[in-house]
């Protein structure tokens, strides 16, 4: 008896350490949008000149490491421009929903609405020779990564305009620097890792963003992935984009710990307000750096929220109140943030907003048309068989579904 309570005592007290050094050590980022400070007086005159923004001290946590600055540089122009990317990507999922509902576009479609200032924020941190590679959860970043809205727009309506000639649909764009548009949970991440070793192989100064969601990171092969990034010192940035949810599942159900930047355990973490696209872009920069001096891998956090459902056949409101959904969008939106700072700021007018927004709007609408009266692809079995071989790898044949299907590469010609 004796024995069996030193036992118990024994197993539960380092439980109960554990527990009760978790609760106090806890605490969490703002997702505030409008927390950055700038003193008005410091804006410079010209639009291309430097000046210090202040971000919220809770705009992020660290593990394992210091992490960065809330001073942040910026000049007028890139707030500008970042505005416009994300009022831009805003119109164009908008623009993706109406088509969607007018059954133009068909099978999955996953809109990233409330979550922009992530890959705008990511974007403004690195370079084209940067990498990218995210989930299906990919329009923003294709965007960001130079695609076109007609491309984007024409993949959805299933034209061979579109950047996969309309064979990938929402889940499969690509592009220079950008490995899609996912569709396994989850997969995107040890691929991630490969193209961070072959930047490193390739001794490029380069890093590569690994994109996934609070559900897929509870994947094994995050965790596989994770490990042969540390062990080889691979440049890449494990980020979790931290919506709150994986399909109808809040991340409290599906993940026994939710402080996604700790779950590298031997690498470091960062976690960060996803809602503020200047947080976004000083902690990216800053894990851009740090994966690149040698230092191997991070995990990144990025807190966000999606306003839609999970996908278009999702209305997102068995599962969370319309309350919630209201309260984010009213008070952390990502876009209403940055244009209430730069106005105070005295970067903008509401003017230039007006102006800003008209922009985006006339040119999302001009290649969503364009998009629109593209042509299908021609309806032709040898479609099919074009665009799987990078041209002149292509074996003899490829079998279809009957002999007479069966496509000789060599006749093509
Ligand atoms: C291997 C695999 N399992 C399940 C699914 C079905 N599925 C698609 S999205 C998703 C939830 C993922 O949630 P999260 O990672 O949080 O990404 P979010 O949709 O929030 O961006 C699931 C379970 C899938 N596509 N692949
Ligand atoms: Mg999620």
């Amino acid at each position: 008896m004796l024995s069996r309570t030193l036992r118990s005592a024994r197993w539960a007290a380092p439980l109960r350490v554990t527990a009760n050094s978790y609760a106090t050590a806890r605490r969490t980022v703002t997702t505030d949008a409008a927390s950055a400070h700038a003193e008005k007086s410091a804006v410079p005159a010209e639009d291309d000149k430097q000046f210090t923004v202040s971000l919220s001290p809770e705009s992020f946590e660290n593990y394992k490491i210091d992490g960065p600055s809330t001073e942040l540089s910026v000049s007028k122009n890139e707030l500008k421009e970042m505005y416009l990317n994300m009022v831009t990507i805003r119109r164009m999922e908008m623009a993706a929903d109406k088509l969607y509902k007018e059954k133009k576009i068909r099978g999955f479609c996953h809109l990233s609405t409330g979550q922009e200032a992530v890959a705008v924020g990511i974007e403004r941190a690195i370079t084209p020779e940067d990498q990218v590679i995210t989930a299906y959860r990919c329009h923003g970043f294709a965007l960001m990564r130079g695609a076109s809205v007609k491309s984007i727009i024409g993949e959805l309506l299933g034209r061979r305009d579109g950047i996969a000639f309309g064979k990938g649909g929402s889940m499969h764009m690509f592009c220079k620097g950008f490995y899609g548009g996912n569709g396994i949970v989850g997969a995107q991440v040890p691929v991630g890792a490969g193209i961070g070793f072959a930047m490193k192989y390739m001794g490029r100064k380069n890093t590569t963003f690994a994109l996934y969601g609070d559900g897929a990171s509870n994947q094994g092969q995050v965790f596989e992935a994770y490990n042969m990034a540390k062990l080889w010192d691979i440049p890449v940035i494990f980020a979790c984009e931290n919506n709150k949810y994986g399909m109808g599942t809040a991340a409290n159900r599906s993940s026994a710990l939710t402080e996604y930047y700790k779950r590298g355990q031997y690498i470091p973490g960062l976690k960060v307000n996803g809602m503020d696209v200047l947080a976004v872009k000083q902690a990216s920069a800053w894990a851009k750096e740090y994966t690149t001096s040698g230092a191997g891998p991070m995990v990144m956090e990025f807190v966000t929220y999606r306003y839609g459902g999970h996908s278009m056949s999702d209305p997102g409101t068995t599962y969370r109140t319309r309350e919630e959904v209201q309260r984010m969008r009213s008070t952390q939106d990502p876009i209403q943030g940055l244009k209430q700072k730069i106005l105070d700021w005295g970067i903008v007018s509401e003017e230039d907003i007006k102006a800003l927004e008209k922009q985006a709007k006339q040119m999302v609408d001009k290649e969503v048309k364009e998009a629109e009266e593209a042509p299908f692809p021609e309806s032709s079995p040898g479609n099919l068989f074009e665009d799987i071989y990078v041209p002149g790898s292509e074996p003899d044949f490829m079998k279809g579904r009957t002999l007479e299907e069966t496509h000789y590469y060599s006749k093509k010609a």
